[in-house]
């Protein structure tokens, strides 16, 4: 994954040139360009969010090639000149050869018949030398044509703006090209020029708009030379395979290049309008370097002035556009939930996540042999009896697609499928979309986040339904379901899995009702689908969630107007978690042992940590060594003299934060626990009755230990890498005194069974 989602990338090979092309020669007379007419389209006849354009509306358009296929676009400015964007040509700080390049004028159809386009060498590559890398502007380059181009209806040069040329604020202007359809999302055959209509902002206004950090608190300083296009709100733009290219304002019946496509912060997002050069800045740069050609780049003068200096900063307001999607007045009846019901099963639930699409786990249809065709009108038989219910709608909608992820199964982390509605739903209050994250989006440790019905997963009885629940620290989640030496995705690369904390209801006989859930986390007060879980994972909690942002692209793909969001919090940063390489310890079939969480719910500090309650008043602390077992002191469970096992409750996953203690008398029985080297916390010892500071060891336990509970996990002092070595200041230094003191029998061990509470 790049973070750098600033820096463009140009390799979209659209296709390769069928060598028809010939590079004709053909030298225009001197006198047919004598005034170049500039900017204006024969009278005749997708980019992000955009529509196919008609042939000829924009002759000036070129497809710039490289290795046999499209890359950036361009725009013919003179019959021996093209503009372009310099980072197409500048790779690592160095020009690329002029002969790799070719350019293609007059296409509109990349694939389709190329009557009256044709192709030519490029004999030169002019870049300002200030050139460097995209956010520091100047990104602009001239291409000299190794011979002229051949001027028809369908190629024309479009006119450059005079330095004093203003364009106002709010002005609707156009951009076109080849490029991506969405973030990595490349414009599907049969490649037809898209164009969409962008407003100018101001420099105020963007330069607000990036200020606000996204994901690893990216933030870009607006430069001179710079100017913005595009709507608060995105879903319209220019993507990676439009750099070069133009955007385009009509001023007195001609159009002007107001801008090259440059870059911008991903494509189509809120708050983040495409960045282009402004070309007027460069008048005497290009006059400078066309010099002597004949004819050169036409600059007519400015006929509608601005009234007022509208262009100048400071004068627009500053507001942000806020996400459509995961508005929930009330956690727990939530807005987006779909109810798909197939004929002879239970009912399925899942999100919506546009006006026409629901994402729901495959596994609910896996089982409902679909042959579907791409796109058709009338949906087949099978799908014609489903039925969708969304809150507030009086009747069911009819489903039109169903389009299962590639790699769904029932137990893949992928069991994701979408359904495409037949009609449009009104989005209100309710129903309304949830957000989705964007695959550079993560939920932080801590985040407050809830579980909601997911799939035919059961309503929990009572608060179930709408379970609180807080995320866990990532390296924690990752160690206690990844393999030993596995190492930990550092911040920045998707995790594998997220781990919400949340207060299980118990079932008698059962470790946890084996519902599946999706994971709603809030980020200032809008709701997203982190991510959700359909599969077993035995009684390991906590439980491991898929996250959703690794499918942001398949989603995006298929339903073209998902809600994506970026991060809405921001406390990235270095501090936020480690960067440097985390490897997992040892672990079993039953996860990993002695791992504690750093980021946490409080009360969870220490995960194995129980309290003993020992007929009703006595309580102690316990340490949990197996799904089932808990440890404790000798002294705590039996008193003097008596031989009879008392009544007793263990509490899990509290200790340390509840209540629970309060009118109890608490016992002492403090454990003495070792961090081994960056790993697991090893249990030593168990403190000897009435003392604080004297332990008896749990070394001498270990076969009894083992013998009775075989899930216990033991780091053996010897060959393994976590153990302390001898000069190690992680434990104490009477360790091994402490380890080779006589056998004392002071340890209990309990056989949970679950509590059935009342
Ligand atoms: C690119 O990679 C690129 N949304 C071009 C334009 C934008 C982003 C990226 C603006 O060439």
């Amino acid at each position: 994954m790049s973070r750098h989602l600033f820096v463009p990338v140009v390799m979209m090979v659209v296709s390769p040139i069928p060598g028809a092309f010939q590079d004709s020669a053909i030298s225009p007379t001197q006198g047919e360009f004598e005034d170049l007419d500039c900017g204006r389209p024969e009278p005749s006849s997708r980019i992000v969010g955009g529509s196919d354009a008609h042939p000829g509306t924009w002759p000036w358009q070129v497809s710039l090639h490289q290795g046999g296929g499209h890359i950036c676009g361009g725009s013919l400015i003179a019959p021996s000149w093209v503009l372009s964007a310099a980072h197409c040509f500048v790779t690592n700080g160095t020009l690329e050869p002029a002969d790799e390049w070719s350019v293609l004028l007059g296409v509109h159809s990349q694939d389709g018949p190329l009557d009256g386009a044709h192709l030519r060498s490029v004999a030169a590559i002019l870049v300002p030398h200030n050139y460097s890398r995209v956010e520091l502007g100047a990104d602009l380059a001239l291409l000299r044509l190794s011979s002229p181009a051949r001027l028809s209806p369908s190629v024309r040069p479009v006119c450059l703006p005079r330095a004093s040329h203003r364009f106002a604020h709010g002005t609707a202007c156009w951009a076109t090209g080849w490029g991506d359809v969405q973030e990595a999302d490349p414009l599907p055959l049969p490649w037809v020029l898209q164009e969409v209509e962008l407003r100018l902002l101001g420099e105020a206004a963007c330069q607000c708009l990036y200020s606000r950090p996204g994901p690893f608190n990216l933030t870009f300083q607006l430069l001179p030379g710079m100017l913005c296009a595009g709507y608060p709100e995105g879903r319209k733009d220019t993507c990676q395979g439009d750099s070069g290219g133009p955007l385009v304002c009509e001023d007195g019946g001609r159009w002007f290049l107001a801008g090259i496509t440059s870059f911008g912060f991903g494509c189509g997002r809120r708050n983040r309008p495409g960045v282009f050069t402004a070309v007027a800045p460069y008048e005497s740069w290009i006059r400078e370097h066309v010099m002597g050609s004949e004819p050169g780049p036409a600059f007519p003068s400015q006929l509608q002035k601005p009234q007022s200096g509208p262009w100048e900063p400071g004068e627009e307001n500053c507001t942000f556009a806020q996400p459509e999607c995961g508005k929930a007045s009330r956690p727990g009846s939530w807005p987006w939930e779909a109810q798909v019901t197939v004929p002879g099963s239970r009912p399925c639930y899942g999100a919506l996540v546009s006006d026409s699409w629901v994402l729901a786990p495959a596994s609910c249809f896996l089982d409902v042999a679909i042959q579907q065709p791409r796109a058709s009108d009338s949906p087949p038989g099978d799908l014609e009896a489903w039925r969708v219910l969304l809150p507030s709608r009086p009747v069911e909608e009819r489903v039109a697609r169903l389009v299962p992820h590639e790699n769904a199964s029932r137990d893949s982390a992928s069991d994701l499928a979408l359904l495409q509605l037949r009609t449009r739903v009104n989005l209100t209050v309710a129903p309304s979309a949830v957000c989705l994250p964007h695959p550079e989006h993560f939920f932080l440790p801590g985040s407050r986040c809830r579980l909601a019905r997911w799939g035919r997963g059961e309503s929990a009885a009572g608060s179930g339904a709408q379970l609180e629940a807080q995320l866990l620290n990532s390296w924690w989640c990752h160690c206690l379901y990844g393999r030993q030496g596995e190492s930990v995705p550092p911040p920045g690369d998707p995790p594998h899995w997220l781990c919400p904390a949340y207060q299980e209801e118990e079932e008698a006989g059962r470790c946890w009702k084996d519902s599946s859930w999706s994971l709603l986390c809030r980020e200032e007060g809008t709701w997203f689908l982190a991510g959700y879980r359909t599969f077993s994972s035995g009684c390991l909690r906590p439980r491991a969630f898929s996250p959703l942002q690794t499918h942001a692209p398949w989603i995006s793909h298929v339903t073209q107007g998902a809600y994506l969001e970026d991060q809405l919090t921001w406390d990235w940063g270095p501090e936020g978690e480690e960067t440097e390489e985390q490897i997992c310890p040892p672990h079993t079939e039953h996860g990993a042992c002695g791992l504690r969480p750093k980021a946490t719910p409080a009360g969870v500090l220490w995960p194995w940590l129980t309290e003993v309650h020992v007929t009703g008043n006595r309580v102690c602390t316990g340490i949990l060594v197996a799904p089932g077992w808990v440890l404790a002191a000798t002294h705590c469970i039996l008193r003097l003299g008596s031989t009879t096992v008392p009544y007793i409750e263990v509490y899990l996953g509290q200790a340390g934060a509840s209540s629970l203690s309060q009118g109890h008398q608490v016992t002492s029985a403090p454990s003495l626990l070792c961090q081994t080297e960056g790993g697991p916390w090893v249990l030593m010892g168990m403190a000897v009755r009435g003392s604080q500071e004297l332990f008896a060891a749990i070394g001498p336990e270990a076969t009894w230990i083992s013998q009775t509970v075989e899930e216990a996990h033991f780091l053996h002092p010897s060959g393994s890498p976590y153990w302390p070595s001898e000069d190690s200041d992680l434990c104490p230094q009477d360790l091994a005194g402490a380890a080779s003191s006589p056998k004392v029998a002071a340890v209990f061990l309990l056989l949970l069974a679950p509590l059935i509470q009342g």
